[in-house]
């Protein structure tokens, strides 16, 4: 049940899809206090409430014992003491004493202290007095998870290549550098499905251009990678370069659709570009111009986008910069500046970077007022992703593009995915990943992934190889990498053929992996989960942070130390250990419940199989296109006598006609073999 409750006048964010009454009596569970500018919600913690969700941030799985903020910010140093990452994602569900969930929806600041200031307290805060909240109870975990998810709308749904292996990194230049990186997969025999472009392919970072010195036929360059298998997915920017005789000024311009400040002139932040204006894409009408901008690409072959900077980052304002350049200017002067000032001067310059306090100072339009950014602050970067993804409905509304954006608010997991931003390559942040998959889950963002390798920072061939042992899980599969650190394409360690192992096991797995996504997608349910929702009177799996179901056979269990040779995994029921080196290269061996130290060498992978459960996989190929899922190798854990079937969703990839009964197939595979409903299928079964 969802009960939705509504303080002061809540802007309309359309977080949600379902028209709900509000109530009027006071909410279950929670108790709260509406003051002259913030609600506070209270509700007293038990020693054994665990806290799940606030999608994408820092810290574990069980949120509780910090204070997380929603507060979107182009932050790159995703350490354990921020507060919050590029994304606002203000759901949680309390497992415990009582269980339940709660989506407070309030596009400004909110901060979560989860028993940060009092252990035994959650205090829940917002930064304006609006908010609508609602209270979501249900039989289990899962069931309170999928009616919230119901409560949201369904989920993007990519093109089926966007679930091959991607190479990206901010550096490749030009044309040559994209073939280069493309020859060298092929010669390394690596799986490639994707070559992403950073902000260089532009021309002056001005969004839908190109530099035709660096890319002088991005079409026909287009058209050559597609005819390998491989699609080119170019990035674009929130702002847009101020230059006269730039279309996508002039008209935003023209039009009014940029942000204002408050005496209606235009805002200026600077970017990439420099000077630039943002559109103002919470408006519709600006909204649906700038999103019919992503055709120039559209038109020259290009599948697939990255939306970057939408929080949006703002390097320094104009006037700031002027303000800290005068007082810097008076310092010069000085004989002696004097410690006070020299630290003055640094605060001052390091302050610039902070674009945080620029946000009360421009506005949007919304039914013809002025509403201040800092109000709304935190549906941005949703609305540029809603651009694109309302505009690419319209003008391609039957073929699926690959859109996925940085920053996110709930419901932005309609119109696209996400990438977890500018982590590091430390072994920590591969684990962080493992974190933020069933927490991004949770609010509907199936199609994510973190950079593979980490983006800032010098990566390791051992990091990156287990940190790809993870990515073959993540729906969206991408290598990417920041100017000025080690180049960090699977080819660059030597041992490629490791490398290659892993990233064909993505491809083996590929039947499953897409089947369970699908499946997700479609039913609202959860690809990737922690532990306890599926052995919720388990007490030991609340504790498990490092380990996850993926979709409803299979339980992972990353390595993500260095010198590792293994680790210790918590089986909560007796499964069957596949360790993978490729769908015809593994050791297998059943393990019983409970904690065990399981051998993991760099280039395999664990799978574990559920009792009573089937894994489809397939024999790898060069790219998604390729794959043969005609016949499939059936892993089966059964009992003797037992018989297990499995649903496969199989469909072309790339049109929409998803909820098509044909594309589920059913597998039944008992002692004496295995058949489809299908009989196209062809199956091996390995019992
Ligand atoms: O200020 O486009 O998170 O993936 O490579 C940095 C350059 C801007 C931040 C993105 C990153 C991208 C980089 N961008």
């Amino acid at each position: 049940m969802i009960c939705k409750y509504r303080y002061g006048n809540p802007f309309s964010t359309e977080a949600t899809v379902l028209d709900l009454p509000v109530l009027s009596d006071s909410p279950a569970f929670l108790r709260v206090r509406q003051e002259e500018n913030s609600i506070v919600i209270r509700y007293p913690l038990d020693k054994s409430d665990v806290l799940y969700g606030l999608g994408e941030n820092v810290r574990g799985i069980n949120k509780r014992g910090w204070i997380f903020e929603s507060n979107a910010t182009d932050d790159n140093l995703h350490l354990e003491t921020r507060r919050s990452l590029y994304a606002s994602h203000n759901f949680l569900i309390v497992h415990g004493k009582e269980t339940f969930g709660f989506f407070v929806d309030n596009p400004a600041v909110v901060s979560f202290d989860l028993g940060y200031t009092r252990p035994e307290e959650m205090v829940v805060t917002t930064d304006t007095p609006n908010a609508d909240l609602y209270i979501i109870t249900g039989e289990s975990l899962t069931d309170i998870a999928r009616q919230f998810r119901q409560l949201i709308g369904r989920s993007y749904i990519p093109p089926k290549w966007a679930f091959g292996y991607g190479q990206s990194r901010w550096g490749y230049k030009c044309e040559a550098d994209i073939r280069d990186v493309a020859d060298k997969m092929a010669a390394a025999d690596i799986p490639l499905d994707a070559i992403y472009l950073d902000i260089d392919y532009m021309k002056d970072y001005k969004d839908f251009t190109v530099d035709l010195e660096r890319y002088p036929d991005l079409a026909g360059l287009a058209a050559d990678m597609k005819a390998r298998g491989i699609r080119l997915v170019p990035i674009i920017d929130a702002g847009v370069k101020i230059e006269e005789g730039y279309d996508v000024y002039e008209e935003g311009v023209e039009n009014g659709y940029f942000c204002k400040n408050a005496d209606g002139t235009n805002f200026v932040g600077a970017v990439w570009p420099g000077k630039v204006h943002f559109p103002d894409v919470v408006n519709p009408e600006a909204r649906r111009w700038f999103g019919s901008k992503y055709k120039v690409l559209l038109d020259q072959g290009i599948e697939g986008f990255w939306n970057d900077m939408n929080e949006p980052a703002i390097f320094y304002s104009v006037p700031k910069l002027k303000q800290t350049f005068t007082t810097i200017e008076a310092y010069s002067k000085l004989d002696n500046i004097g410690i006070d000032k020299y630290f003055a001067m640094m605060d001052l310059v390091r302050a610039l970077q902070d674009a945080s306090n620029l946000y009360d100072q421009f506005y949007h339009s919304v039914d013809g007022k002025l509403v201040c950014h800092k109000d709304i602050h935190n549906v941005y970067g949703f609305n540029m992703t809603r651009a694109a993804g309302e505009a690419l409905e319209e003008m391609v509304p039957d073929k699926r593009i690959l859109l996925f954006s940085r920053s996110s608010y709930i419901g932005m997991h309609r119109y696209g995915g996400i990438w977890t931003g500018d982590n590091c390559s430390w072994w920590s942040h591969l684990q962080l990943n493992i974190h933020q998959m069933p927490s991004l889950n949770l609010v509907g963002l199936l199609y994510s992934g973190a950079d593979l390798g980490g983006f800032g920072e010098n990566t390791t061939g051992d990091l990156l190889l287990r940190w790809l042992a993870f990515g073959i899980f993540t729906p969206l599969m991408r290598n990417h990498c920041a100017l000025g650190h080690r180049q960090q394409e699977p080819y660059q360690f030597g041992h490629t053929e490791m490398f290659a192992q892993v990233i064909k096991l993505r491809y083996s797995l590929l039947p499953y992996l897409y089947s369970e996504f699908m499946k997700a997608a479609l039913e609202d349910g959860l690809y990737f989960r922690a532990l306890a929702f599926d052995y919720p009177d388990d007490p030991a799996t609340s504790q498990v942070e490092d380990q996850l179901l993926v979709g409803e056979s299979i339980m992972i269990a990353p390595v993500y130390q260095p010198n590792a040779k293994g680790r210790v995994v918590y089986l909560p029921e007796a499964m069957l250990l596949l360790r993978l080196r490729s769908v015809d290269d593994y050791d297998s061996e059943r393990v019983e419940a409970g904690y065990h130290h399981i051998n993991c060498d760099l280039g395999e992978v664990l799978v574990f199989l559920r009792p009573g459960h089937l894994l489809p996989m397939a024999d790898p190929a060069m790219s998604v296109d390729q794959l043969d899922e005609k016949h499939l190798k059936v892993f089966a854990n059964l009992k003797s006598g037992e018989t297990a079937s499995y649903v496969l969703y199989q469909d072309d990839g790339y049109s929409k006609d998803y909820e098509n009964p044909e594309h589920y197939k059913t597998i039944r595979v008992g002692q004496a073999g295995g058949s489809c409903s299908d009989e196209e299928l062809e199956l091996t079964i390995r019992l």
